[in-house]
């Protein structure tokens, strides 16, 4: 029993995500350089202000097997040229980890990706949770005009893998188009050679 941990109590709000969270990841538009389609209207917000792009409010639980990590994150609203505010995206560094996403307030886009190009799609509203099954790399995206915020869990190995979506890209951007979210093929994606 040398692993016991005393149960944890976490007050998780609707609209703020996790009230006292162990850790604060805050991610701004400089540190998503090179990630949407139109660097120049990047740079030209990042030259008025670097603003927050969401937040991930954390709970400190031990990354090992047999644990689940549970963590909040909150995208605002706004657009990068015509493409909607969203996290990095990434795969779990343990491919074979599942993880499940329960929309909290706001609304977005859950978008999935295999290594082999494959994608899927999840509207987000609140009361929606989207099941992320083992190898697909996921990231969210917030196409409403409020905060986005919903509640993460997965297992406590998986690890996360940024490198690939950082490299490649997902194969599909989310834009709007007439006031609508509309999903177009990314001009920036670069397959992966051997999926
Ligand atoms: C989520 C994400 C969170 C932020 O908790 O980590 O929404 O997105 P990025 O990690 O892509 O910046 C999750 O999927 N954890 O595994
Ligand atoms: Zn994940």
């Amino acid at each position: 029993m040398e692993d016991l941990m005393e149960p944890i109590r976490t007050l998780v709000d609707f609209k703020n995500g996790v009230i006292h969270p162990d850790r604060v990841i805050e991610r701004r538009i400089s540190d998503m350089q090179g990630m949407y389609a139109d660097d120049d209207a990047l740079n030209q917000l990042l030259s008025i202000d670097n603003r927050l792009v969401y937040q991930v409010k954390e709970v400190s639980i031990p990354e090992k097997e047999g644990h689940i990590i549970y963590s909040t994150t909150i995208i605002y609203p706004g657009k990068v040229g015509k493409e909607y505010f969203m996290t990095k995206g990434h795969f779990h560094a343990k491919e074979n980890t599942a993880e499940i996403y329960f929309c909290l307030s706001g609304e977005g886009y859950l978008l999935m990706q295999t290594r082999q190009g494959k994608v899927s799609t999840i509207y987000m509203q609140p009361g929606v949770l989207g099941y992320i099954p083992p190898y697909w790399g996921h990231r969210t995206i917030n196409t409403g005009s409020r905060e986005f915020v919903f509640l993460t869990l997965f297992p406590g190995d998986a690890g996360h893998n940024y490198e690939i979506i950082q490299k490649h890209g997902f194969a599909k951007i989310m834009v709007e188009e007439n006031g609508k979210p509309v999903l177009k093929d990314n001009p920036r994606y670069i397959p992966l050679k051997n999926g």
